[in-house]
């Protein structure tokens, strides 16, 4: 199999918690998985990465591993896991699972017995250390330093049993893995050639550039008393790249078949990115990057959003691209588990909904690089409309609206912005026929299906050539059949146009053109769109382009 298989793939997450429930408990499962392969199949994707299934107290929803080595049972067994995989392959497509290593839960036998004394054999495979000098376990700014952690509060959880902190860059119930321990990566090595040996095709690497931390764990520049962002001290540190290549050569290297890693990688640089994915250092495939899904981000982070600045948004997918043209691969997303639904953030989800969720499926899936498709997005699904806080269930949204109603913010501003922004927006279960909750249990839902099932679902858009499923297959298949959209090179067009997002993909003689209105009015554009159109959302294709209207011409 060719070592670079992956160009001309397409991923699809999903994420089992909410794709399909087999046993009527409310929550999707394994089996649920391999009964809906079909419709996996039928978009045409060649890869199904699988968010965690792990044996887990879901604290995290199983971003936090009781046991790596064994499924967790709301979910199935390893025979179901033996049999989806058989499945999946059977079917012509791959099975990538995520890893999940900067972290355990604090129910893993590892933290169990790192926790239970100092002079644990264990001890040292979590970070430990004492309270800060002159201040006693529990004390406020007694934590040996002020990051904060990902999930609000600080970094440190005080555990009375030793005396000491433990750090937690996510919540405290996921500790982090001191990978300074040459016993902490071989385990995890060791676990990664168990899943691959039952017949896994790769990972996704779980936020894989915090794995390494300063070793002295300064401060990070705050007002005194206040918490402040320790990323210069954990984030994509040199080391990062030590541990990635002996991962590589010790599960990877001597294996057949076609393997693909992709890391998560929260705050990386284009330069780093191309270091990680340059075949020639043997680390990892692709990353996962989030500059293009941070740029709405107000002044008080992901929570204050503010509106996109569709200019800025081109001139970072553009730098992306370049950088990563002769060296190194690109990943393409626009949505997954952690992010709000693509076409509520980016599209217009009332008046030109399936306008939208078509136009930004074509803008993305036809740059270079291996696009991934989040569970729902082929079908548009939308943002849901939570009413209160109890219909949440995400940690990080819960913890943030505590914190924010603690520290005194407008109780208003601050449902508006996890309304907008809350990951719970994509965990709604899929949505597959217009039924009882959506077709996903027949039980009673982990958490709501959105209301917009009875018309917006899987049923209905199969039926449909026009639907924005039939779309996002029509995308993959022109992936798979024209070699310009794997290998092209990229350029962008108009990139001051505040509107419109255009780019050329050229290989040898031939040229496409991928025009799109981001916008809810007519557009004139100053381009030749005279050339065979391969696809478009609206017909028909003039010199004006309609609300929201995406076409890929041959030039
Ligand atoms: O969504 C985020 C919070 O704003 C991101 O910072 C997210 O936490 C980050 O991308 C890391 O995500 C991954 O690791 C987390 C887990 O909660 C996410 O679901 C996972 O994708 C901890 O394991």
């Amino acid at each position: 199999m060719d070592a670079q298989w992956w160009k001309s793939a397409v991923v699809y997450q999903v994420y089992p918690r909410s794709f399909a429930d087999s046993g009527g408990d409310g929550i999707g499962d394994l089996a649920g998985i391999t009964s809906r392969l079909d419709h996996l199949a039928a978009l045409g994707v060649d890869v199904v990465w699988l968010s965690p299934v792990y044996r887990s107290p879901h604290a995290d929803n199983g971003y936090d591993i009781s046991d790596y080595r064994d499924i967790d049972p709301v979910f199935g067994t390893l025979a179901d896991f033996d049999h989806l995989i058989g499945e999946v392959h059977a079917r012509g497509m791959k099975l990538v699972m995520d890893l999940v290593v900067n972290h355990t839960s604090d129910e893993h036998p590892w933290f169990a017995e790192s926790r239970s004394g100092k002079d644990n054999p264990k001890r040292d495979w979590y970070v430990w250390r004492p309270p800060r000098d002159g201040h006693e376990l529990g004390e406020p700014g007694a934590e040996p330093n002020n990051w904060s952690s990902f999930f609000s509060g600080p970094a440190w959880q005080a555990d009375p049993a030793t005396g000491e902190y433990y750090l937690h860059l996510f919540d405290r119930k996921q500790p982090d893995l001191n990978w300074d321990n040459p016993e902490v990566r071989e385990a995890v090595y060791d676990m990664m050639r168990w899943w691959l040996d039952r017949g896994v095709d790769g990972f996704r690497m779980d936020v894989i550039n915090l794995i390494a931390k300063h070793p002295d764990l300064p401060d990070a520049p705050a007002e005194p008393g206040a918490l402040g962002d320790g990323f210069p001290y954990y984030g994509t540190l040199p080391r990062v790249h030590e541990h990635l290549r002996e991962m590589r050569r010790e599960v990877f290297d001597g294996r057949e078949g076609g393997f693909l890693t992709v890391g998560e990688m929260p705050g990386v640089t284009t330069q780093q990115a191309r270091e990680f994915t340059d075949p020639a250092n043997h680390e990892i495939d692709m990353v996962f990057q989030f500059e293009h899904v941070s740029l709405d981000h107000g002044p008080g982070g992901k929570f204050d959003p503010v509106p996109l600045d569709l200019r800025a948004f081109k001139a970072s997918m553009a730098a992306w691209q370049g950088e990563l043209a002769e060296v190194g691969w690109n990943s393409l997303y626009l949505g997954n588990h952690d992010q709000p639904r693509a076409v509520s953030r980016f599209g217009d989800d009332d008046r030109w909904w399936r306008e939208s969720a078509t136009a930004l499926a074509t803008v993305l899936h036809l740059h270079r690089g291996t696009p991934y498709v989040y569970q729902g997005e082929e079908l548009g699904m939308t943002n849901s409309p939570f009413v209160d806080a109890e219909a949440l269930r995400d940690v990080e949204s819960l913890n943030h609206l505590r914190q924010a109603l603690a520290a005194g913010q407008d109780a208003d501003a601050v449902w508006r912005g996890v309304r907008a922004m809350g990951r719970d927006n994509a965990r709604t279960p899929v949505q597959w026929d217009g039924g009882t909750n959506g077709g996903f249990t027949t039980g009673t839902p982990w958490i709501a299906v959105n209301p917009n099932s009875s018309w917006l679902n899987a049923e209905a858009q199969r039926a449909d050539q026009a639907s924005v499923f039939h779309h996002y297959r029509r995308l993959i298949e022109l992936r798979h059949t024209l070699p310009v959209v794997v290998e092209g090179t990229f350029r962008m067009l108009l990139p001051e146009h505040p509107d419109v997002y255009a780019y050329e993909r050229v290989l040898g003689e031939e040229r496409l053109l991928v025009v799109a209105n981001l916008s809810g009015t007519e557009q004139p554009v100053d381009l030749d769109l005279g050339g065979e159109v391969l696809l478009a959302n609206v017909e028909p294709v003039g010199q004006v382009l309609a609300p929201w209207q995406a076409v890929v011409l041959r030039a």
